[in-house]
């Protein structure tokens, strides 16, 4: 990383890592680039945002006609409590596990590389969704030019595997090497924000860190897979938390929504207006840690701007008041005041 940087590139690179919505972080992009400190020592920073920016630009602007880059999108806009990507080798349920949990058309085949873009569907969860994006096989054989941009707004990853396949531990390999050139570590911390480990990432705006829990699918087909599992994990080295899942059985299926709720740490909040019950319909969605205001910019930003103070309704709360930077909890009912 360069030296002198300004504390307006810093804050402009502070509010691109934060960003989830595309549109936002080309607009972090463009004043990370403005900002930045114009010499030899920043040439390969500003060569690289430059590359982004064209590449996010050209995705917002969807297929050109007639151009060169047509077909589906292949960056996501995030919807629901969190983006949750499908990643792993050739062949190992994806697109049908997508397809199960979601209700998508995702085609599954018998033949590798039958995904070609990424696809969206949502898993539902009490009365919420998580978004889950199946996506094109990670191998040597295949690579994808766009896939660090499409894991750019992923709040976390599943990874399936197949422990039936020979070849699964050199496969899974392969996959977080590919992912580990294109900045992309899968990483077994699970909580609201998980740290970087190294100076490196910390250092570098584009690292894109996905907490990871592994799926043993196929477990229909794989008689020990607790034992598979076991030697899986001595071998590899890797220490993902891991459920075993199978289309065919159904097998683990309804643990990932209580799951994905718990160790991503959704709180669930109700809004209501003065004199009116609570809109039980459609919770506003934020993390664990996050507080009134984030719940209100979710709202409206204008009504984030203007917030004085919310009333709160939960267990313990009864209509009492309670400041901007009050941290919210799973249930909580706000009425947001102006
Ligand atoms: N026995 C069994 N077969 C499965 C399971 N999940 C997927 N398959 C089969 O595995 C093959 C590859 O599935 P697909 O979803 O296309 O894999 P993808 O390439 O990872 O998206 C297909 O023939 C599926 O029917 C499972 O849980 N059990
Ligand atoms: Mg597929």
């Amino acid at each position: 990383m360069p030296a002198n940087l300004t504390p307006e590139y810093k804050a402009a690179e502070a509010a691109f890592r934060q960003a989830r919505d595309p549109k936002e972080r080309l607009e972090c992009l463009r004043e990370m680039l403005r900002t930045m400190p114009k010499h030899k020592g920043t040439d390969h920073l500003q060569a690289d945002i430059k590359s982004r920016i064209k590449q996010l630009t050209e995705e917002l602007a969807g297929p050109k006609k007639g151009g060169a880059r047509g077909g589906p999108a292949t960056m996501i806009r995030p919807e629901g409590a969190a983006q949750i990507a499908l990643i792993g080798p050739p062949n190992t349920g994806k697109s049908s596990l997508h397809a199960r949990l979601t209700g998508s058309n995702a085609l599954a085949s018998a033949w590798p590389f039958t995904t070609q873009f990424p696809q969206a569907g949502m898993l539902p969860y009490q009365d919420i969704h998580f978004q889950l994006i199946d996506l094109p096989p990670v191998s040597p054989e295949h690579p994808i030019a766009w896939l660090a941009n499409a894991l750019q707004p992923a709040d976390a990853c599943l990874l399936v595997v197949d422990l039936g396949q020979p070849d699964c531990l050199d496969q899974v390999m392969a996959v977080l090497q590919l992912l580990a050139e294109k900045q992309v570590t899968l990483t077994d911390r699970w909580g609201t924000k998980a740290p970087a480990a190294t100076a490196e990432e910390l250092e570098d705006p584009f690292a894109i860190r996905l907490p990871t829990l592994l799926l043993a699918n196929k477990a229909d087909q794989i008689p020990h897979l607790d034992d598979e599992l076991q030697v899986f994990r001595e071998l590899t080295g890797l220490t993902y938390p891991a459920i075993a899942v199978s289309i065919v059985t159904g097998e683990g299926l309804d643990r990932l929504g209580p799951w994905l709720f718990r160790h991503l740490g959704i709180a669930r909040v109700y809004t209501k207006i003065p004199g009116k019950p609570p809109d039980r319909e459609r919770p506003f969605t934020v993390r664990h840690g996050q507080t009134v205001y984030d719940v209100a910019l979710l709202v409206h930003r204008d009504i984030a701007q203007a917030l004085k103070y919310a009333r709160l309704w939960n267990a313990q709360f009864n209509g009492q008041q309670v400041g901007r930077d009050y941290a919210v909890a799973d249930g909580d009912i706000l009425e947001l005041h102006t």
